[in-house]
């Protein structure tokens, strides 16, 4: 097991779009490992292959809440919006110490594989409909950021500078 870098915006590898796994092998099971061990010492909810510089359709999360560990694999997801989009607060490891609101779909149905390539299917609300949502943008280059409007994304990255000038 190993911890892996998270990379932060605006690096370019953020942008790549991740191509669907084809291989369940050693090498996606010891990635699985080294994301869920990266995951949890940042310590966020969710991650994404895209964040460690890995272009592949993979994803991490554990949203269980109350202290109840939930830990799920997503691969090759896609995405059934099951209503309208609402505001929420979101954030994000590759762009730290910041957050802001942007709209999401409240319920979803997700159709993905599990780590062993055996197709799955799930309705989910609250903060798993999210991070569902959220992580599946990585894997297509897109950060949460690029929900924003120009000028409340200019002031987020302005704010975030100013944090990190002063950490
Ligand atoms: O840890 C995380 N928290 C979070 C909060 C609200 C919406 C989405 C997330 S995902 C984030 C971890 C992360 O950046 N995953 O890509
Ligand atoms: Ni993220």
């Amino acid at each position: 097991m190993a911890l892996l870098e998270i990379l932060h915006h605006p690096d370019p590898r953020l942008r790549e779009m991740a191509q669907p796994v084809e291989n369940f092998g050693a090498d996606l099971q010891a990635l699985i490992a080294d994301m869920f061990e990266t995951m949890y010492d940042a310590p966020g909810v969710g991650l994404a292959a895209t964040q460690v510089g890995i272009p592949l359709r993979v994803a991490v999360m554990d949203c269980g809440g109350e202290g109840a560990s939930e830990p799920m694999v997503m691969i090759n997801p896609e995405i059934e919006f099951l209503d309208a989009p609402e505001v929420v607060d979101e954030g994000c490891l590759s762009v730290p110490e910041v957050a802001d609101r942007v709209k999401r779909h409240p319920r979803v149905r997700l159709h993905a594989v599990d780590r062993d390539g055996k197709p799955y299917e799930l309705e989910a609300d609250g903060l798993l409909a999210q991070c569902i949502q959220h992580e599946t943008d990585h894997l297509d280059g897109k950060l949460y950021i690029d929900h924003l409007s120009s000028l409340k994304r200019e002031r987020l990255l302005k704010r975030q500078r100013k944090l990190r000038q002063s950490a």
